[in-house]
Formats: C-alpha cells, sequence, structure tokens
C-alpha cells in the first residue's frame, strides 16, 4: 500500500530522531504548500502525537501516543493469519456487534476488529462492560475452524490461556482463569471474554472471540459500581503497559492454541488451563439460567464442562453459568 501525505510527514517526523526538521524542508521534499504541511501536522496532533514547534528550526516529534491502530499492532506481529486482517476504529459502539456483521459479510479468518473506546461494550446476558478510552485493549477475533458447533464454547477456554500466557509474559502479572471466561489478579477482574457462534447445525461458520482487558486503568477510570470488583494490569503491577505489543502477543497465543485444539483437540490445552485455574477444587455456587446450584468443582471434562459434585454426592455437568466462589 502507498503511504498518504500524513503518513509520509509521519515518517519523516519519526526518522528525524529528535533532531527538528523545518516545514520549508517537508514542503519541498513532499512537492505541497507549507500551508498543506501544516494543516497534516494539526491532523497527527489529533491522533494523540505530540509536536513541538521551535521558531526557525522546525518540527520535533515529543512523543507517539500508546495506541491500537493496525500500524502499531503489526510492528509487533508474529502470526501466520489471526490479525493480518485489523480494522480499527477510534471509538465504536462495541467491537463485538461490527465482528458480527463483518463475519457474516465473510471477512476472512483471523479478521481483527479492534478500538479505543466501546460506548455500548458488552458482557453476556447482554451486561455491560466498562470500556474506558485509550486504557484498554477491547478487540473482536473472527476465527473459522472447522469443527462442529457443539465444540464451540472450548474457545472461551482457549482464549483465556492464550491471554494469560500473554500477560505473563509481558508483564509482573499472573492471572488465574475463573471458569469460564474471567480472568483474575488477586481475586479482581482483569479480564472479560465473550464468545459468539454463527453456525450451521453441523458446522461452525464462525467463532467471534471478544476479549476486554483493562490495561492502563487507574481506579478512577473504572464506574464506580465495579471499582471494588474490577482491576487492571497497571493497577497490579505499577507499570503502564505498551496495549499494542500486548495485542499482538494475545493474537500469537491465540494462533497457537486454536491451531493445536483444532488438530490434536483439548487434552494439551486442558493441562495448561487447569495450571492457571482458581477454580477447580473450590467450593462454588453456579447460577445458571433457570437454576442456582452449589458444590464442590471438581474439574473439567475434555469437552470442557465444569463438573460440580452437589451436596448430595451428585455430579452435575454445568455447561455454562456465573460462578460465585465460595469463601469455604
Ligand atoms: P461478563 O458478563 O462475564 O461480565 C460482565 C460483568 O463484569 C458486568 O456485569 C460487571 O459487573 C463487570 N464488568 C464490567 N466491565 C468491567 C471491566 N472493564 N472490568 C472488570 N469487570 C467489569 C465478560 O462478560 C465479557 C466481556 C467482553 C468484553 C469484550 S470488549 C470487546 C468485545 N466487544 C464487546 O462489546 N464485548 C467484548
Amino acid at each position: 500500500m502507498s503511504m498518504s501525505m500524513k503518513e509520509k510527514i509521519l515518517s519523516q517526523l519519526i526518522n528525524a530522531n529528535g533532531e527538528p526538521i523545518s516545514g520549508q524542508k517537508l514542503a519541498n521534499e513532499l512537492n505541497i504548500s507549507r500551508t498543506m504541511i501544516w494543516k497534516h501536522l494539526k491532523s497527527i496532533e489529533e491522533d494523540g502525537y505530540v509536536i513541538e514547534a521551535i521558531k526557525k528550526k522546525g518540527y520535533i516529534l515529543q512523543s507517539i501516543p500508546d495506541i491500537v491502530s493496525q500500524e502499531r499492532i503489526t510492528s509487533y506481529l508474529e502470526t501466520k493469519s489471526i490479525g493480518r486482517n485489523i480494522a480499527y476504529y477510534p471509538v465504536c459502539e462495541s467491537t463485538q456487534t461490527i465482528a458480527s456483521e463483518k463475519a457474516s459479510e465473510q471477512a476472512p479468518h483471523g479478521t481483527v476488529i479492534i478500538t479505543e473506546q466501546q460506548t455500548a461494550g458488552r458482557g453476556r446476558l447482554e451486561r455491560p462492560w466498562d470500556s474506558s478510552a485509550n486504557k484498554g485493549i477491547w478487540m473482536s477475533v473472527i476465527i473459522r475452524p472447522e469443527i462442529s458447533p457443539q465444540f464451540a464454547a472450548q474457545f472461551t477456554l482457549v482464549s483465556a490461556v492464550a491471554i494469560t500466557l500473554a500477560i505473563e509474559d509481558l508483564t509482573d502479572c499472573s492471572p488465574a482463569i475463573k471458569w469460564p471466561n474471567d480472568l483474575l489478579i488477586n481475586g479482581k477482574k482483569v479480564t472479560g471474554i465473550l464468545t459468539e457462534l454463527q453456525a450451521d447445525m453441523d458446522r461452525v461458520q464462525a467463532i467471534i472471540i471478544g476479549i476486554g482487558v483493562n490495561v492502563n486503568q487507574d481506579l478512577e477510570a473504572f464506574d464506580e459500581s465495579i471499582q471494588s470488583i474490577a482491576t487492571s494490569l497497571k493497577m497490579e503491577s505499577g507499570q503502564e503497559v505498551n496495549r499494542a505489543e500486548l495485542v499482538a502477543k494475545i493474537l500469537f497465543y491465540l494462533e497457537k492454541y486454536a491451531d493445536m485444539y483444532v488438530e490434536n483437540g483439548f487434552e494439551p490445552i486442558k493441562l495448561l488451563w487447569e495450571s492457571y485455574n482458581c477454580t477447580i477444587g473450590k467450593r462454588i455456587r453456579a447460577n445458571m439460567l433457570r437454576e442456582t446450584v452449589e458444590g464442590v468443582a471438581m474439574g473439567i471434562t475434555n469437552d470442557g464442562v465444569l463438573e460440580l459434585k452437589l451436596d448430595n454426592g451428585e455430579i452435575r455437568g454445568i455447561y455454562s453459568a456465573d460462578i460465585h466462589l465460595m469463601n469455604k
């Protein structure tokens, strides 16, 4: 793809390595007027770049914004197909909604929809998902594995493993996986996963994996209603995290384990999942759509179903539920 004029100006500023570069020089080299240069610089600043103008010398790029644009993610990306097609939105209602539309319009395997801010981010059962501007990872990944629809829910567990490994690689944090779709640090939620399915009776058309990771928020960035249950990587580690790099790392592990799942089934991933989980062995309450049951979580099956031992000794397979970890 050829670079736009704005990208050419930006790349000149980046390549100047902190030395001033004059408006006249830019205008001459790019063969446009100084007024046009000035307009493009304004637009670059609107994207979050900080440009300093020094009298008689020119412009210096002072800082690059921490954005999750396609260019920045691609610069870290090591995958074959996942993330090779990225649609970036500075703001949108929900990446999950856009991804569903794109999936029905034949978007290829591995397409990623990502945004800085969601105005209507959602969790399971249409619950709201707090998605503050420029501080988290809010993305949806479209994958098209050749599997039957009954196995689609497993990709929630595959994704939980992938995100956990990526967070461990790039931070001091070590999340615990709470079945089925939460990652916790010190008991607080740092990540939510929402897996949705488009399928025929016997074949998956697309699985849309919605991933929300709280990265650089401070406590005040969260809605008051969730301040006692939510946390971010920055709050836990004291350090800001490069979101674009973390996105690329998540996509790397997602590709690795999604491929492994399709080739070898769930067993190898189950071992990893078990080593990070904080559900098995605990007494839990499982809230399902029609009933609530309590018991001890015994393990997950090779299909990813949670086995719960009720107080009367009966073993129940739980396919989907909200889990409350009890103290005793
Ligand atoms: P969930 O239904 O398991 O969790 C939703 C619950 O989590 C909320 O009811 C609230 O209590 C709490 N919560 C809301 N926002 C946050 C937050 N930022 N951090 C911690 N806790 C929170 C989890 O659903 C699945 C979330 C998926 C979000 C991604 S973001 C990209 C994609 N687009 C979209 O609209 N959703 C997905």
